[in-house]
């Protein structure tokens, strides 16, 4: 009897001691809410950046330009959203007010507005029209509300939040339900402000009543995610270029004073869950340009977007600026589609479907290995208490080779993983993959790219994580290649190199303007371009026949052309030696170069490249040129502080020798100016 009850007991305890190590593991602070969750899982969406700007060819209009000239003539948000969709994005953002102040929809608070404009006669109202398309298409709808109004009078005084506050109020009360609300942080401080055309400063922690913004949304559409301001929902990533850090935490303490750089890595021990968003246009600028009809980014381009932003834990908008007609570009419409195609053919076949794999060790109960693999998002395999790495390990079929890997962390538990090796075992023995990227955090979803290799197996080390891991998909593929669109650049001794990241593609190139085929000159060395001149080249696969996109370069006069006059420095060749990074910086206190050139020549517009680092400064914000003594454009680079890219000016062709560019501010008026690479552009 005695022995009976001891076994029972023993039983018992047994059974109580699995259920135990069956429990979930508990949650890793900080954990993210519902809905955040929700909006991960959305991972790419749409921009629409449309306004009196695209009318006005600026990035940002100076609140002045005239209501009137916002004129599409074929306005259809439906052609947006079908292209949109097609594209593969899960929402749409518009920009229903810039920086310039124009309101898309025919607000009380302001008359620059849509009403005001001959657009539908005055009756139009783009916000509706954007929302009522996204319900029937089945998209979902976010807002950009500029907090910055170069237009409003009240800018920088105590009426303005009103204002803003009941903008927002009319946007949340009218259309929806929204998925996000955008809160831009760009202020370039000058404006028009109703006449005043002053630069006004403001704090914006305190300045716009974020707190009392983000509550009067939230009422009405509790689940949109709240970007940017002091109460966000998730954050900027830190750059404009559409990629996260392949360290990329989604916790974060937004009180910590840190430089904005921190956005792409995220903290390790932030205190609240703030995923990142990573923004970027498909074109150079956020707004339509005609002139950047042939600077659409191309396909491989975007994938590689897709694989630094999704592939790092983060979510990706990609932007469309919505040309004059009022329609998207045919350009940016078709690389956007063929994008997501391309990206669904590299992740179509799923290497680790129904494979079960090893675990170093398991918690028991429902947690087990095999839910890395069963298609489940909810299911995932945990370790024990306490036990912080471990590994799994897929059997191959034989004859798989694969270039990419996917993991992903069950994050309504929090975020854990720190350090992670990849190996395959071939031929009984187990060596890395090759890849650049540093294997640390994974977050919602990793996806490392490597080398293509052949594996009998493929094993996964989590060596570092903040409590026992939880995982809860597993994948691998082998995506086919993708030629990538070859790097022109001609240096200041005029030799030409053409490259490619990707080894053995074979480049092909013309100097007279043809399309480059596999039948024009093969680029093996640097070759001599003194003159003025158009290169163009593409990559070139024997084996499949195909070749991946054009690379166009229009190169003006050579660099011994240019003469500096003032500052006499060696360094001023900096300017003209085809490298954007390597940058010329003026001494302290001087803000302009006079140049001459080798000869008189009819100039129509100039190049000015600010340093293309990251974190570079001394950008020029605002700019004169002038030719032969006479002012022949002035103006302001909207944007180039986070949008660092080649500012093109063109104006009425002048005929002369002599030049001055002036700096007339920099960005955060810094002392010192820097032109990384300045050229003219020639008629003649
Ligand atoms: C920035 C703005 O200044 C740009 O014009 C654009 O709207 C981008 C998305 O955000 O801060």
């Amino acid at each position: 009897m005695k022995t009976k009850n001891l076994l029972i007991t023993g039983i018992f305890a047994g059974l109580l001691l699995s259920c135990k190590e069956a429990e979930p593991p508990i949650p890793v602070l900080p954990v993210p809410t519902p809905e955040q969750i929700e909006w991960q899982k959305m991972e790419n969406y749409a921009f629409v950046h449309f306004g009196l700007n695209t009318f006005n060819d600026l990035e940002w209009g100076y609140g002045n330009t005239p209501a009137g000239t916002f004129n599409p003539t074929d306005l259809d948000c439906e052609q947006w959203v079908r292209i949109i969709k097609a594209a593969g994005l899960k929402g749409v953002i518009l920009t229903a007010k810039h920086h310039d102040g124009f309101c898309l929809w025919p607000t009380q608070t302001t008359e620059y507005n849509i009403s005001h404009s001959p657009y539908k006669e005055g009756k139009g109202d783009m916000v509706r029209e954007l929302s009522d398309a996204c319900k029937k298409h089945g998209l979902k709808f976010g807002l950009y509300l500029s907090p910055w109004d170069r237009n409003n009078t009240e800018y920088g005084r105590e009426g303005y939040q009103k204002t803003y506050h009941a903008q927002i109020n009319e946007l949340i009360s009218n259309y929806g339900p929204l998925f996000e609300f955008w809160f831009d942080g760009a202020n370039g401080g000058n404006g028009w402000y109703g006449g005043a055309n002053e630069t006004r400063s403001i704090d914006p922690k305190s300045y716009y009543g974020y707190e009392s913004a983000r509550e009067m949304i939230k009422a009405k559409h509790p689940g949109a995610m709240i970007f940017g301001g002091t109460a966000p929902d998730i954050r900027w990533i830190g750059n404009e270029s559409g990629w996260a850090g392949e360290t990329n935490w989604s916790p974060y303490s937004i009180e910590k004073e840190v430089h904005y750089r921190q956005n792409q890595w995220g903290m390790k021990d932030g205190e609240k869950w703030l995923p990142g968003e990573c923004d970027v246009s498909i074109r150079p600028g956020w707004f339509y340009h005609h002139r950047e009809d042939h600077q659409v980014r191309t396909v491989p381009n975007l994938v590689d977007l897709y694989y630094r932003s999704v592939g790092h834990n983060a979510n990706f908008l990609l932007n469309f600026p919505v040309a004059l007609s009022g329609q998207i570009h045919p350009v940016d419409s078709a690389r956007a589609v063929d994008w997501y195609h391309t990206i669904q053919m590299e992740l179509k076949e799923n290497l680790l479907a129904s494979i079960k794999p090893k675990a170093s060790e398991t918690r028991g109960g429902s947690y087990k290995a095999a839910n890395v693999t069963d298609g489940s998002w909810d299911s995932y395999w945990a370790t024990p208490d306490g036990v912080t790495s471990g590994s799994l390990t897929f059997p191959l079929p034989a004859g798989t080779s694969l270039n990419r890997v996917m993991i992903q962390e069950y994050i309504p538990l929090g975020q854990r993983v720190c350090a992670f090796t990849l190996e395959v075992e071939k031929e009984g023995k187990w060596t890395p993959v090759e890849t650049s990227d540093t294997l640390s955090t994974v977050g919602y979803k990793r996806i490392v790219r490597f080398k293509t290799t052949p594996a009998d197996a493929l094993r996964i080390q989590f060596t570092e994580a903040k409590g026992p891991l939880c995982i809860n998909n597993v994948e691998a593929f082998l995506a086919p290649p993708l030629l990538e669109q070859p790097r022109i650049a001609r240096n200041a001794k005029n030799e030409v190199r053409i490259g490619v990241e990707s080894e053995g593609a074979d480049i092909y190139y013309t100097v007279d303007g043809t399309e480059p085929t596999p039948g024009s000159a093969q680029y093996k060395a640097p070759f001599t371009l003194d003159k003025k001149g158009t290169v163009k080249a593409i990559t070139y696969d024997a084996q499949s026949g195909k070749s991946g996109p054009i690379a166009i370069r229009h190169f003006d006069l050579p660099a011994a052309d240019y003469k500096v006059v003032s500052p006499i420095d060696e360094r001023t060749n900096l300017m003209f030696d085809g490298n954007g990074y390597s940058t010329y910086y003026l001494p302290e206190g001087q803000n302009e170069i006079t140049v001459e050139l080798a000869a008189p020549h009819t100039i129509s517009g100039f190049v000015y490249t600010p340093n293309q680092g990251r974190d570079s400064q001394g950008h020029i914000s605002n700019y004169q040129l002038l030719v032969d003594g006479k002012v022949v454009a002035s103006g302001e680079f909207s944007n180039i502080k986070h949008n660092p890219i080649e500012q093109e000016i063109r104006f009425a062709p002048v005929k002369g020798q002599k030049f001055v560019f002036k700096a007339t501010r920099t960005v955060d008026n810094v002392k010192q100016v820097g032109i990384a690479e300045f050229s003219v552009i020639t008629e003649d």
